[in-house]
């Protein structure tokens, strides 16, 4: 039977007055406490003290630090890691030269989600998680538009972790920077997706006994084309990474580890410290070997694993690895140096391949559509088919 000449019937119930579900007309209760002013975390609200190495360095002539800041009190608790990126973010925006009527902060919940109050851009402080998907909808609009994502871990690794995959799987033009404290800090501290085994938090009493995700490895999987790692004690690096993420097409995956002082205060200190950063950081750089331990060490590749050696008399430098960027092999393998004791973690580029993005796909799509079948009347569109009212 031919399906689309069939009479239209009415779904059933269609004409009929709605039955409501039970209990709907009443009036609604709230949970408890629903009512109640929301309580800020501790220190919240307080001027903010801004921790080690939030200085960062300069801006340029015409558009300053200052355009890109807002009149909003920051609700930051002081000292909070939070303070040092969107300081190094305004520090980059004038040199980005995207005028700020072209540049839109979109974030979930979270303390991190909210950062547009503090950025002179557009912005939404949008739905838990799913960041992704509004700037997915707002890039198929206005691809013209600048869009940074801002997400926590639990807001983009939890409710949002969907969300997450298939913004980097259809390589949408955005930057998104998850600001990883491995703790649910809005909330007051429950233990997130990126904590570690074992983790006491109010929520897991006993210790976690989730396997934490590696945000890094989880990117590369999902076929993210541009996948970096930075932290936010140290601005310098912070920055150069958000740059080469704003200057790559599609989407940017920037995991910055971010120190929440209140719940989880000292996660990263081994790689943000100065006295054990050179023994727990190795820096990526394209073409450049990997030494780490101020130049003492290096690493190598035995079959498919990372060793580390002493640089000196029985290896030298040139035993090292380089660095490859453009390696989705390389990247997967040293993405997995990931919590390991006695080994190095990774920071900077892991993996950087141009692949067409979602927003020019559709418009190449539309355009070719048009061509053939003409400019579209939503209208005619709306009223096509098997149409009715319900009354
Ligand atoms: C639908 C929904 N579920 C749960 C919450 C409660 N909630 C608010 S923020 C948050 C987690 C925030 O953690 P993260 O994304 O890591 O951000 P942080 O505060 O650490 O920056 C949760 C569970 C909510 N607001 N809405
Ligand atoms: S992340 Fe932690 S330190 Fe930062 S504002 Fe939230 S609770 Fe406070
Ligand atoms: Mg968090």
């Amino acid at each position: 039977m031919d399906e689309g000449k069939k009479k239209p019937t009415l779904p059933p119930g269609a004409t009929r007055k709605p039955t409501l579900p039970p209990g709907s007309g009443k009036k609604p209760t709230m949970p408890p406490g629903a009512g109640r002013k929301p309580t800020m975390p501790p220190g919240a609200g307080k001027k903010p003290t801004l921790p080690p190495g939030a200085g960062g360095d300069g801006a340029p002539a015409g558009l300053t630090r200052k355009d890109f800041e807002t009149d909003q009190d920051v609700r930051w608790c002081p000292g909070c890691g939070d303070y040092a990126i969107l300081a190094t973010v305004q520090r980059l925006m004038p040199e980005l030269g995207v005028p700020r009527e072209k540049t839109v902060f979109i974030s979930g919940i979270g303390c991190s989600s909210r950062f547009p109050y503090y950025m002179n851009t557009y912005g939404m402080h949008s739905i838990h998680g799913r960041a992704p998907s509004i700037a997915t909808g707002l890039k198929a609009a206005r691809p013209d538009l600048d869009v940074w994502i801002i997400t926590g871990d639990g807001d983009s690794l939890s409710i949002g972790g969907n969300h997450l995959i298939h913004l980097l799987r259809r390589n949408v033009n955005v930057q998104l920077l998850l600001f990883n404290n491995q703790i649910y800090g809005l909330t007051k501290g429950q233990y997130s997706p990126t904590s570690e085994e074992g983790k006491v938090t109010k929520s897991s009493p006993y210790g976690s006994i989730d396997h934490p995700f590696n945000p890094i490895t989880l990117a590369l999987g999902a076929d993210a084309t541009y996948v970096a790692r930075t932290m936010d004690r140290d601005p310098k690096h912070m920055k150069e990474i958000l740059r080469t993420a704003h200057g790559h097409a599609g989407a940017s995956f920037v995991e910055i580890y971010q120190n929440c002082n209140i719940f989880n205060d000292g996660a990263f200190f081994a790689y943000t410290e100065k006295d054990s950063k050179p023994d727990n950081v190795v820096f990526i750089e394209d073409g450049k070997p990997m030494t780490y331990a101020n130049g003492k060490r290096g690493l190598k590749l035995d079959g498919y694993n990372l060793v580390s050696f002493e640089i000196g008399s029985d290896h030298s430098i040139d035993d090292c690895l380089t660095y490859n960027s453009s390696s989705r092999e390389l990247a997967g393998i040293v993405g997995r140096l990931f919590q390991k004791p006695d080994m190095p973690q990774p920071f900077g580029v892991f993996y950087q391949v141009n692949r067409s993005t979602y927003d020019d796909q559709l418009y190449v799509q539309i355009e070719g559509i048009k061509a053939k079948k003409g400019v579209g009347d939503l209208d005619a569109l709306l009223n096509a088919g098997d149409t009715w009212v319900v009354e």
